[in-house]
């Protein structure tokens, strides 16, 4: 079976209609990929284990066990109504260089590991990479079993019926686990194919932010109180969001983005003055300061709508991360494999996070993006050509076969 059609199989594995793709963790389909992919770890002959909380590794020997090996790996979880190729580049991709090194007959000195990371997306807990995340220390155990969903239900709870039990603090890798780590992974952004250049070498990723904020006002009839009299929650949320995108501008500096993903009112009909809001705030930068400039801002905003409209804000920070630099030893390695192969490629920053940002805690880490098409991710129109994908494996290939010598 060839890569593109792997990568159409996982891809069935969702609780979407096609082309879209959900696949939150723990669910259905999260099951039924994750089975999938070890019958694809276990052909290739790896040798595999889980963790605590689902994070999947799939290692191929080298002949010096004693080393620290090479790691590569990405996500298999999907937002609601995304696409195919979000993560599963990284996985699929990294299996596949595990083959091609196989299929040269390549023995190297330390052994390959691919990692399937359980949960990069936040949709299920409200926090991204909650698996790598405990893997580099940067999440502690007790703390993630009390991350909870929308619902209350709590991670420990989803882990244990998906049927991942033991001790979470043993998830945590020692430093020095790994020698390096690479992860593959469709570029999320349009600037490779704008460029016409087929690969991207990430220098940096972006410093993500979310906050969750309560908005309490009174709610009320729609037609019988009167505009002065009302303390509408929702209006309220309304400046806040503003105030966000506002603050995002005024650094004028392209690599500050922020955004409301999530923005639920109550009680949410068409003739009741809303009188609870929630709101979830992802704020992002490659400089950490410029970030926080712009949290300050919502703080200030916060304030002073509550102030002046009468209602109460709440802020809980989800998480606010440092921004991530890659590794020179693996991004060196990344250019060598591009030239040798005569792959054009230019050095970039991630503005999405990935689970690369944690395992740049732990390991010498850097990224390889290919193009996707527009530019376009977490929607079902996501894709990348089976050319970019082919490509992006063999580098990726290449540059374990230099780190796995090294
Ligand atoms: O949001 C992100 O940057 C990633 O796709 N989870
Ligand atoms: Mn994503
Ligand atoms: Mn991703």
């Amino acid at each position: 079976m060839s890569l593109q059609s792997e990568l159409e199989t996982l891809a069935t594995f969702s609780d979407a209609p096609a082309p879209a793709v959900t696949r939150v963790v723990y669910s259905e389909p999260d099951r039924r990929a994750r089975d999938y992919l070890k019958s694809l770890c276990r052909n290739a002959g790896l040798s595999m284990r889980e963790d605590a909380v689902g994070n999947i590794f799939a290692r191929r020997h080298g002949s010096d066990p004693t080393l620290p090996a090479v790691g590569t790996g990405s996500h298999i979880d999907a937002i609601p109504n995304a696409g195919a190729y979000d993560g599963t580049v990284g996985v699929l991709g990294g299996l596949e260089a595990i083959r091609i090194l196989q299929r040269v007959g390549m023995c190297p000195r330390r052994s390959i590991e691919l990692v399937i990371f359980c949960a990069e997306e936040p949709t299920r807990f409200g926090i991204g990479c909650f698996g790598s995340r405990l893997l580099a220390g940067a999440l502690d155990a007790s703390a993630s079993m009390q991350l909870r969903d929308k619902d209350g239900r709590t991670l420990d709870d989803w882990r244990t019926a998906a049927g991942f039990h033991g001790d979470m603090a043993q998830v945590r890798l020692p430093a020095g686990y790994y020698s390096g780590f690479v992860e593959l992974h469709i570029e999320q952004g349009p600037l490779l194919e704008q460029a016409g250049i087929p690969l991207g070498i990430v220098t940096a990723i972006a410093a993500p932010a979310s906050l969750r904020l309560w908005i309490e006002g009174e709610g009320g009839h729609a037609g019988a109180v009167l505009m002065p009299q009302r303390r509408d929650a929702f209006c309220a949320a309304a400046e806040i969001v503003l105030a966000e995108e506002t603050a995002a501008k005024a650094t004028g500096a392209c690599d500050t983005v922020a955004t409301a993903g999530v923005c639920d009112v109550f009680p949410g009909a068409i003739n009741s003055i809303p009188s609870r809001v929630r709101l979830e705030l992802d704020v992002r930068d490659i400089d950490e300061a410029r970030r926080d400039s712009v949290l300050a801002a919502i703080d200030r905003a916060c304030a002073e709508v509550a102030a002046r409209r009468g209602v109460t804000v709440r802020k809980e920070t989800i998480n606010s991360d440092p921004p991530a630099q890659c590794d020179s030893l693996v991004v060196d390695a990344l250019c060598l494999a591009a030239d040798r192969r005569g792959l054009g490629f230019q050095k970039m920053v991630s503005r999405a996070y990935h689970d690369s940002l944690f395992m740049s805690r732990i390991a010498p880490t850097a990224m390889l993006f290919i193009p996707c098409r527009g530019g376009v991710s977490h929607r079902p129109d996501e894709y990348a050509a089976p050319e970019d994908i082919a490509s992006g494996a063999q580098v990726l290939a290449d540059a374990i076969a230099l780190l796995a010598d090294h």
